[in-house]
Formats: structure tokens, sequence, C-alpha cells
């Protein structure tokens, strides 16, 4: 059975954020730079419905080459159809319990700004669930204000199902939210906005690794 939550480096693929390149490239390198899960996370006002199912059919693929885990955000049609790995879904989207219904065993997320909203989404049967804004971000449209660190605590103390951390991560702030509890950490704009995807991903695995080297020796 596909893992619920891969720990590492969670990425997205929004092309408005990706300098000019497709998102099949930019998942072709991500996927080659060794993020462990992505997620096709595009607007039915930025690509048709069939230009995003194209896409999907084709990082489908590459995901399941690389052993990658494959999420699909919103739309669960499309989950369904390019045999995603998962759907991932915010807090006005569509109710778990029927949607649970509609895909089975496939992994659902959802996206927490509260410990209620956390609470909740586990009595209703999501798998993990997103723990963010941690930092200020530009990058979702109406999200909340950041949550930061502390809301990350209170989901390592009392939740019980796996998590990402997500929201204005950086290289810089990277350590931070490893340290105070987050297996895995989903990035958008430092990883698909940077020049040099691999490099960027290379320095936040080499972050990543040595933050959690250090806190699990001091355990
Ligand atoms: N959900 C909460 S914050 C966010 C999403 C999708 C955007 C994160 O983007 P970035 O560029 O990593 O701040
Ligand atoms: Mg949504």
């Amino acid at each position: 059975m596909t893992a619920r939550l891969n720990p590492g480096i969670y990425g997205i693929l929004t092309e408005k954020f990706s300098r000019g390149r497709s998102n099949i490239q930019v998942a072709q390198e991500m996927v080659n730079a060794g993020v462990t899960t992505l997620q096709y996370r595009e607007k039915p006002a930025s690509k048709s419905m069939g230009e995003m199912y194209k896409e999907c059919v084709a990082i489908r693929q590459i995901t399941r080459d690389a052993g990658v885990t494959f999420i699909v955000n919103d739309h669960a049609d499309l989950a369904l159809m390019v045999e995603a790995d998962g759907i991932h879904t915010g807090q006005d989207d569509l109710p778990l319990r029927p949607l649970r219904k509609l895909v089975g065993d496939m992994i659902i997320g959802r996206s927490t700004h509260s410990l209620d909203q956390a609470r909740q989404a586990v009595l209703e049967g999501a798998d993990y669930i997103g723990v963010g804004p941690i930092f200020t971000t530009q990058t979702k449209e109406g999200v909340c204000d950041a949550v930061g660190l502390a809301y990350l605590d209170h989901v390592a103390a009392n939740i019980a199902i796996p998590f990402v951390a997500i929201g204005g991560i950086k290289a810089h702030n990277l350590g931070q939210v490893v340290s105070h509890g987050a297996r895995t950490v989903c990035m958008i704009t430092e990883i698909i906005g940077a020049e040099d995807i691999k490099a960027t991903i290379q320095g936040l695995q080499t972050i990543y690794k040595d933050t959690s080297a250090k806190l699990y020796q001091a355990l």
C-alpha cells in the first residue's frame, strides 16, 4: 500500500510560479532531484480541464516511474481518471466522508489552519493534514494569516495522523520547521520559482537531513 504521507520534501506544481517552464518539465526536474511527493495544483481559471487532464497523465507517468507519490489538488474526477495516489482538499472543498466513498483507499489530504480543523479532519477520515501557513505567503489567494510555529507544535503534540508543514517555508527557515516536528515539508515558490530547481532541492535536502540528524541525536 502507498504510504499515507512520505517524509521529506513535498513539491507542488503551479505553472504561473515556474518562470515560464512547463509543469511537465518542472515535475521531471523535481522528481530527478528527489522530492518524495508531488501535487498538481492548477485552478480552472488558469487552465482548461482538458489541458489539466493531459498534464496529469504525463505527470502520473513521471511519478510512477520514479516511485514518487502523486496527489491532485481539488479535482476528484481528475485524480481518479489518471490513477493518482491521492487528492488534496481545502476547508471549502468536497466534504471528506462523501469523498472517501468516491475515492476508496486513495490518500486524502486536508488543509487545516487550526487545531479544531485538524481534529475535524481526523474525525472525518483524512489520511494527512496540511498545517499552515506557517509563515506569511503570497502564493495562496485568500488564505488566513500565518499560524506560526505554535500551531505546528500543537499538531505535533496532539494529532495522530501525518502532517505536512506549508506556507512561506524557505531555505532560511526550513531548519526551524523541522525542529518543530515537521517530517514532511512543502514549499511552492522556493522550489518552482528557483532558477536551478535541482540545486535548490539538494540544498533543502541537506538542511532537512542535518536538522533531523541533530534532532534525533538529541533525543
Ligand atoms: N496552503 C497554505 S499556504 C500555501 C498553500 C497552498 C502556499 C504555500 O506556498 P509557498 O510559496 O511555499 O509560500
Ligand atoms: Mg482547494
